[in-house]
């Protein structure tokens, strides 16, 4: 196990945002129904999201998130659970797939020795706090199939969210269920669940100030009381659905959208927004460039992230997965005629 150290960007995408981690094997595999027993066909696991439009990001938030402006998007299919370890395990059964942390960084990318070879980032949880390079290590051999490195498995993780997923490898998942990722736009909306006021809800906690999602409680990085239940990632579905039906939007694992990442929104009303383009993102010679993810994860403490929101948003480097990101695929069109579905009408009149 090597300390982490890579460049400044990638640090700066992976360190803030937090990492891996598992879950005891005495914890729960299951809570919800299973993802495979939601529907049937090309829309398996999978709810609508109805058409509407939306007040985007937020002004009293993080800087990140500004500026709140109007966005409508089309109905959309979205899966109810994050991908989970049995999915992804069925789609290296029928393709071989090969992740990015298993063929380990692209050859071109000048890093140190240490994160050199495949591998990916590894939350562990310090004695103190400190500097964050204390905390993410870079383990050689840590991947969607042993999270915590040479040693570890999935065994009895079945249903917990698949992690060390880079952006191309949830795009390959995506793209062989015929499906796509979420836009930031689609994620956003669909995390609200229908809720005007869910930028401003603190989405990982109930009225009562009772956990709602899979966060971290206490100080991170040194002490997690887990009043939540669970120290690492949770099985998919284990805390209440929003108003879509879908579960762990917020918390769990970050998850991957497909916009690019610029700090910030633009003011304009839009519909179906994909984010800027690449020529819009600047980026510093010889950087990765980095796609937005949403959402936080059990990482994520009132002290240190804190974007167990809807409306907040992490920059991720594209090829570097970590053990606390994942991702759900969402389809854009209707199995039954192959067309987008029709806008229905607005949650917010
Ligand atoms: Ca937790
Ligand atoms: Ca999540």
């Amino acid at each position: 196990m090597k300390v982490l150290r890579i460049n400044a960007p990638a640090i700066l995408g992976v360190l803030i945002v937090g990492i891996a981690g598992g879950a005891a094997r005495s914890e729960p595999n299951v809570c919800s129904v299973s993802p495979a027993a939601v529907g049937s066909g090309e829309t398996a696991g999978m709810a609508f999201v109805p058409g509407g439009a939306f007040a985007m990001g937020s002004d009293r938030r993080e800087l990140e998130e500004r500026s709140t402006h109007l966005v409508r998007v089309d109905g959309f299919w979205i899966d109810v659970h994050e991908v989970t370890n049995a999915q992804f395990q069925r789609f290296f059964d029928a393709t071989g797939y090969v992740t990015r942390a298993e063929h380990g960084p692209d050859a071109a990318k000048k890093l140190d020795e240490e994160v050199s070879g495949p591998g990916s980032a590894v939350f562990v949880q310090p004695k103190e706090g400190g500097d964050i390079t204390r905390w993410w290590r870079y383990v050689k051999g840590a991947n969607w199939r042993q999270p915590e490195g040479p040693g570890s498995s999935i065994a009895g993780r079945e249903n917990h969210p698949v992690v060390h997923i880079a952006y191309e490898d949830a795009l390959a998942f995506a793209k062989w269920l015929g499906r796509e990722l979420p836009t930031e736009a689609q994620w956003e909306y669909a995390a609200r669940g229908g809720r005007e006021d869910a930028t401003e809800v603190v989405g990982a906690f109930d009225a009562d100030g009772k956990p709602a999602a899979n966060t971290w409680q206490g100080i991170f990085p040194v002490f997690n009381t887990k009043d939540d239940g669970y120290a690492g990632s949770a099985p998919v579905g284990c805390f209440k659905p929003n108003g879509f039906g879908l579960y762990d939007m917020i918390g769990n694992v970050w998850e991957w959208t497909s916009d690019w990442y610029l700090a910030g929104h633009q003011r304009a009303p839009a519909t179906n927004p994909m984010g800027p383009n690449l020529m819009q993102v600047r980026l510093a010679p010889g950087a990765t460039p980095m796609k937005v993810i949403k959402g936080g994860s059990f990482l994520c403490a009132g002290n240190f992230c804190a974007r167990y929101r809807a409306s907040a948003r992490q920059p991720q480097e594209i090829d570097l997965g970590t053990s606390h990101i994942g991702f759900r695929t969402v389809l854009n069109r209707d199995p039954a005629t192959n067309q987008a579905p029709s806008p229905k009408s607005s949650p917010f009149p």
